[in-house]
């Protein structure tokens, strides 16, 4: 079961998003990781005919925006439009094929925020009163005891939190308690992986308390339109943003109607909490459809600690791509972590990866096959029969469409790419079994040696299109050397001999020494 949707039997609409990233410094790989996540999913869903919309941004407002800010001395609406730059100058370079680049600070943002929490208000939910506890203006989170650290700090940012107190509003989130549980009973789905949706039911069960809606005091943010003394607290402003961004995307156009509910929302857990729980029970109260599901990912790790900006543990993705490549940096991120998991990388687990799987297994095997196909038969790929031996089994070619697209389905990032490179082994050893150097000796087994070829190119053919969604660059240039037109993942069984290929230099050259 996975999130997708048909709306009246024409393509399905397919509208995934990443969260949108504070301002409050640069990009890091972490949000690097999350982005190509989406992309990849976004890609697939493109290949099989869907109708999709990528969306991704920048978080401007409140309070970690405005801190720092004041610290590096510079207006909060100066700091965001520097490092806004800098999120939307990542996605190029690491192949996001974005629809949209939501800014928070988007006038068409601003609006539609405060046309859906008027709704809010007037449909009752809110209500005015004293907050009084302990906030975390890194996380722009209110703990709840249970959440603090000890000696009441902020598990994630490890600073100690001050007791707050101020006259806000409030959203009677408490009112949703039943709903929201009524919601994960009827749909097991809704959060994913497993694991992640017991964690967020298990918050829910424990009893949910009201939440603050508004903030005094900020003025970085986008006022409430019942009391303009009073500006939206910034995860509100910031959820809605997955909704807004539809209405003004396009110009002169509204997309909510054809991509509103979302099909997938992808983050990591540190915000499962806004997600799983407020996010719902906003959109309840607003009266709006909720989302199809989340995908709740783990932790980018270096040194065994969350690569974080306050840690200061961080990788920049520039650099990894500068040295690598952006579809080495896309590969390895999905392979040396488990897509939901926690994982750790390293500069020197990059270089062996690139090595060992990038240039020897999926390199060697499209540069060898390529370089058969020229020396033996001209550079044309032979008719020939389909190898029954190389469609079965777990690394088999003949159902490797279906299983990809089952497990992208349920966002089984990396399952998809270990069942993709299984069959890359699959076919190399296929190469040395079949020796296609000796059939080439005499003439006796042509036919043998057409076979082979054609199983060959016929085989990476298909890998190279599941690849595509992980690897774009890399896979349309082998898929061009391989006479392949299209990208559709429609029918990919069906293409006979008679292409014509060409030799191209090595996907995946030699890596220079490091520094
Ligand atoms: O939380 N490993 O923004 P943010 C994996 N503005 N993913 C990581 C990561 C790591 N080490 N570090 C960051 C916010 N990420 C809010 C979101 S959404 C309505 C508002 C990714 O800049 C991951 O997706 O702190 C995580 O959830 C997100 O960046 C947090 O980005």
């Amino acid at each position: 079961m996975g999130h997708r949707r048909s709306k009246g039997g024409g393509a399905l609409s397919y509208y995934i998003t990443t969260p949108i990233y504070y301002v409050n410094a640069e990009p890091h790989l972490g949000h690097a990781y999350t982005t190509i996540g989406a992309d990849i999913l976004a890609r697939h869903m493109r290949q099989r005919g869907e109708d999709v919309f990528f969306l991704t941004g920048t978080d401007e407002f409140g309070e970690p925006v405005a801190k720092a800010a004041e610290e590096q001395g510079v207006s909060p609406r100066e700091l965001a439009d520097r490092n806004s730059e800098r999120f939307r100058a990542l996605m190029p370079k690491i192949d996001a094929s974005i629809d949209f680049f939501i800014r928070t600070s988007d006038p068409g943002h601003g609006a539609k925020v405060q046309e859906v929490l008027q709704r809010v208000h007037d449909n009752g939910h809110t209500y005015e009163g004293t907050y009084e506890g302990y906030y975390c203006p890194r996380c722009a989170d209110f703990k709840t005891p249970t959440e603090l650290g000890p000696g009441n700090t902020c598990p994630i940012h490890e600073i100690v939190l001050e007791l707050e107190m101020e006259q806000n509003w409030f959203f009677r989130l408490s009112a949703f308690q039943e709903q929201l549980e009524q919601l994960y009973e009827d749909d097991p789905t809704f959060v994913l992986p497993d694991f992640r949706r017991n964690e967020a039911l298990a918050f829910i069960k424990g009893g949910l308390q009201d939440v603050s809606l508004t903030r005094p005091k900020l003025s970085w943010g986008v006022p409430a339109p019942w009391d303009p003394d009073q500006v939206i607290y910034v995860w509100f402003d910031a959820l809605l943003n997955y909704y807004t961004a539809l209405s003004y995307a396009r110009e002169g156009e509204d997309l909510t109607d054809r991509f509103w509910p979302a099909t997938l929302h992808v983050m990591a857990k540190d915000i499962l909490k806004f997600h799983s729980v407020y996010w719902p029970a906003l959109l309840l109260a607003a009266g709006l459809p909720l989302p199809k599901g989340l995908y709740v990912h783990g932790y980018l790790l270096m040194d065994d600690k969350k690569m974080s900006k306050s840690l200061g543990n961080v990788l920049d993705p520039f650099e990894v791509i500068e040295r690598f490549g952006v579809d080495a940096l896309r590969f390895y991120c999905f392979r040396e972590v488990s897509f939901g998991q926690d994982g750790s990388i390293s500069p020197a687990g990059f270089e062996q990866r690139y090595e060992t799987e990038l240039a020897n297994d999926f390199g060697n095997l499209a540069s060898r096959t390529l370089a058969m196909i020229e020396r033996y038969r001209d550079g044309t790929i032979p008719a020939g029969e389909v190898d029954a031996a190389l469609a079965g089994g777990d690394d088999g070619l003949g159902d490797l469409r279906v299983r990809v697209c089952e497990l992208l389905d349920r966002a089984e990032i990396s399952r998809g790419l270990e069942a993709c490179w299984a069959a890359v082994r699959r076919l190399n050893r296929y190469v040395e079994e079949r020796q296609p150097w000796v059939l080439a000796k005499g003439e006796e087994r042509s036919s043998e040696l057409d076979d082979v070829l054609y199983n060959l190119a016929e085989g990476l053919r298909v890998v190279t299109l599941l690849l595509a969604a992980y690897m774009p660059g890399t896979c349309d240039k082998l898929l061009a050397a391989l006479g392949v037109d299209g990208r559709e993942l429609a029918d990919l069984g069906s293409r006979g001999g008679g292409a014509e290929v060409e030799r191209i230099p090595a996907l995946f050259p030699k890596l220079e020494a490091a520094e």
